[in-house]
């Protein structure tokens, strides 16, 4: 970029933000060091140079604008792209006009509220959340079975729940994984996996659902990450947490084993928010869900054929790989992207999500649908959940107004997914 054009961008950022401009002071009542931003960066490459900054990016809106969190030094560093930047607000102060639980604190002086505030009451948190899916097995015995698949490195469990015909024999139906709350802010994607749950069992006499009910064998953890979760509601006030509590935390879904850390998708520093571990798996959360899919190999065939991460938030479906902008690599051949990009386009249609390949958002690496799919051969898709578009962090919190419709909003896909995972290439009219 010519100095010319980096000139006027430090001119019009000097009218409308002075409190940021390098050198001046800012004002110490909304100031934590930390501010929300929107970087307008319109394609992969510009969206993939904003996170390789090290900011934390939190969504994307139209593939034009992505919402950021940075410090004082990334900002800088942002300014120096040229690209054009608007300032939002301050980190802490957006976060705070989310809302405070209300309650009397226990022992006053320490954390542990461990519940959402006031307008987010029909949230999950880890406890909440265990209650329900062993009540889903009480009142559902024969279609809906819970196990515990490992442990958290804070020691709780993860659960995953099947949900099948017969639940209790491991049937020769193919197998379906979904996996919620990956990511500790993103709470809204714990109520899909539970939504999904009730569903499939509370309306399992319903025809169509009966139909796949009895077809599938689907697998279900509403809770990847509960220590993230925990730590993210536990002062009474959102924390905007994102990764594992393990050191200064990992990014779990930088952390899985496929081209782990290979193409400037992550960041090997332990404070970023991408931060991919010490190495591939070192995180107990991914190393438990790599473990509980190896299992499902049997008689030396992967049993699971299909899988969505839900995550949170842009509204988009995206599918592997996320390392490279190629459409093809390694183990991707042409036929096995176009059925990708066909059922991903399809199951869009039906949300209204934006289909698109997930290096076309930006480069990530340690994704878990390229391990999913380079590993396994596992049809692995992203799902980002509502908004299309937040101010910043609001965008992971939805009230839980939203919850009901924007999990709703899912069944079609869902059922579309559950229906292909006999043989996905029959959506581009081929056999298996
Ligand atoms: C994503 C997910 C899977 C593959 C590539 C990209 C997007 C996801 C991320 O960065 O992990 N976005 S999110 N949920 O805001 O973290
Ligand atoms: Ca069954
Ligand atoms: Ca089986
Ligand atoms: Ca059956
Ligand atoms: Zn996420």
């Amino acid at each position: 970029m010519s100095n010319k054009r980096r000139g006027k961008i430090a001119a019009v950022l000097a009218v409308c933000l002075p409190v940021l401009v390098a050198g001046m002071a800012v004002p110490s009542t909304a100031d934590s060091g930390r501010y929300l931003l929107e970087v307008e960066a319109n394609t992969s490459a510009e969206r993939t140079q904003v996170a390789q900054i090290g900011v934390d990016v939190l969504g994307a809106t139209k593939l034009t604008t992505v919402q950021v969190v940075a410090d004082k030094a990334q900002y800088r560093a942002l300014q120096a792209t040229g690209l054009p930047l608007k300032y939002v607000g301050d980190f802490e102060q957006e976060l705070k006009k989310l809302g405070k639980v209300d309650f009397t604190d226990p022992v006053p002086g320490q954390v542990g509220a461990q519940d959402f505030p006031s307008g987010y009451a029909g949230y999950h948190n880890y406890a909440e959340m265990t209650a329900e899916l062993q009540q889903t097995v009480r009142d559902h015995p024969t279609l809906a079975s819970l196990r515990s698949i490992g442990k958290s490195y804070q020691n709780r469990d993860i659960y995953a729940l099947k949900v099948s015909d017969n639940v209790a024999t491991d049937e020769n139906e193919p197998e379906v994984l979904f996996v919620c709350g990956q990511h500790a802010r993103e709470h809204l994607t714990v109520e899909q996996c539970l939504q999904i749950i009730k569903r499939f069992t509370d309306n399992y006499a319903t025809p169509a659902v009966k139909d796949l009910v009895d077809n599938r064998e689907v697998w279900l953890v509403p809770m990847m990450n509960p220590d993230g979760a925990e730590y993210d509601i536990e002062t009474g006030s959102f924390r905007g947490w994102r990764k594992n509590r393990q050191g200064n935390g990992t990014d779990l879904n930088r952390n899985w084993g496929y081209k782990w850390g290979c193409c400037g998708g992550s960041s090997g520093s332990s404070t970023s928010d991408t931060y991919r571990g010490t190495a591939a798996f070192s995180a107990p959360e991914t190393s438990v869900i790599r473990n509980f899919v190896n299992s499902r190999v049997v008689g030396g065939a992967q049993q699971i054929k299909t899988f969505i991460d839900f995550h949170s938030y842009s509204e988009l479906v995206l599918w592997p790989y996320g390392y490279t902008r190629s459409d093809t690599d390694t183990g991707l051949n042409a036929d096995e992207a176009r059925a990708f990009q066909t059922l991903g386009r399809q199951m869009a249609a039906t949300n209204g999500y934006t289909p698109e390949q997930a290096s076309d958002l930006y480069i990530t690496d340690g994704s878990s649908d390229d391990w999913m799919w380079g590993q396994h051969k596992i049809w692995a898709y992203t799902f980002e959940m509502y908004p299309a578009s937040g101010s910043g962090l609001n965008g992971f919190y939805p009230r839980d107004t939203a919850i009901a419709t924007q999990t709703a909003r899912n069944d079609r896909a869902v059922d579309l997914l559950l229906s292909y995972s006999d043989c996905v290439k029959r959506v581009i009219g081929q056999t298996c």
